[in-house]
């Protein structure tokens, strides 16, 4: 098969409450904000995007399995599921597409529990902490890694 030139977006339980709480730790944007911030990176390298939020992990990992017919790679911010689900995991890398971790705030500089992600080795680009724009980069990265332009 041609190499679909779309993405998969997934945002992670209660990622549909950005920019209504917490906007010291998570700014004021709201999620429609990361999803075209991500889909104008996207189509900047002509890609599109399909995005899916819920709070339901099997409704995620339905959208992951299906992505496998036509994406080409995932961007990811799983939410809390970071750091608690081993299921989350297992369908990224069952489906073998490139991953981007994408997280707004810090998890590093936060609580303890935050610093563990059970995503993180199966991703292969990683952007912490650099709030919504960090959507963009990750978007920047992984379509140069899909078209053969990462620096090695
Ligand atoms: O920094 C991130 O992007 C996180 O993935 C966000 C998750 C958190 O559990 C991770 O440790 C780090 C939380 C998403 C919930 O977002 C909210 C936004 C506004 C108000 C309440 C929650």
């Amino acid at each position: 098969m041609t190499h679909p030139r779309r993405l998969l977006l997934v945002n992670g339980p209660n990622l549909n409450l950005l920019g209504t709480r917490e906007p010291g730790i998570y700014g004021t944007a709201t999620l429609a904000d990361v999803e075209r911030v991500t889909t104008d990176a996207a189509a900047q390298r002509g890609f599109e995007v399909r995005a899916v939020q819920s709070n339901h992990e099997g409704v995620l990992l339905d959208a992951i399995h299906e992505a496998r017919e036509d994406c080409a790679g995932i961007v990811i911010n799983p939410g809390g599921l970071t750091h608690t689900s081993v299921v989350l995991r297992d369908a990224l890398s069952g489906v073998g597409l490139p991953v981007a971790e994408v997280h707004i705030s810090d998890v590093r500089s936060r609580e303890e529990f935050r610093r563990h992600s059970y995503v993180a080795d199966v991703a292969v680009v990683h952007v912490i902490g650099e709030g919504v724009p960090g959507y963009a980069t990750a978007v920047a990265r992984l379509v140069d890694i899909l078209t053969g332009q990462a620096e090695g």
